[in-house]
């Protein structure tokens, strides 16, 4: 009996050290890289290794900062994309993107989802209605 108390003891022990080691390699991540339109989400590829990002530049026809916002922010939801940086003078959005886990063609639909062109992706049309008058091509 005593051997079974001594062995679940030595289970639970393990299982608290296990934990603390796991919260400390979690705490060591934090703090890096989180920069201007860095999203949490997919740092690290099907392994657990640390994903080779690919770099895009897509030309939109945003107009303004709610432009900029609309499409970082739908960006960020994407699986498999890092950050998304727009540039209101260029219209260009450069993004850090796993290509194991998204690619390029839906990447421009989603721009094109929330009512912008996006490279030769054209706008949705409904969403593009629903723009606010400062969102709309001049
Ligand atoms: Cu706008």
């Amino acid at each position: 009996m005593k051997k079974v108390i001594v062995l679940v003891f030595t289970l639970f022990f393990i299982a608290i050290a296990s934990d603390a080691a796991l919260a400390q390699g979690k705490g060591k991540g934090k703090g890096k890289g989180k920069g201007k339109g860095q999203f949490k989400n997919e740092q690290k590829d099907n392994r657990g290794e640390e994903a080779n990002f690919k770099e895009l530049e897509i030309v939109t026809s945003a107009q303004c900062g709610m432009c900029k916002e609309k499409i970082e922010g739908a960006l960020g939801m994407v699986k498999g994309i890092k950050s998304a940086d727009l540039n209101i003078e260029s219209k260009i959005v450069r993004i850090m993107y796993n290509p194991e886990v998204v690619n390029s063609e839906f990447i421009r639909q989603t721009i094109a989802s929330q009512g912008y062109d996006a490279d030769g992706v054209e706008a949705d049309r409904d969403a593009y209605k629903d723009l606010p008058k400062c969102c709309k091509k001049k």
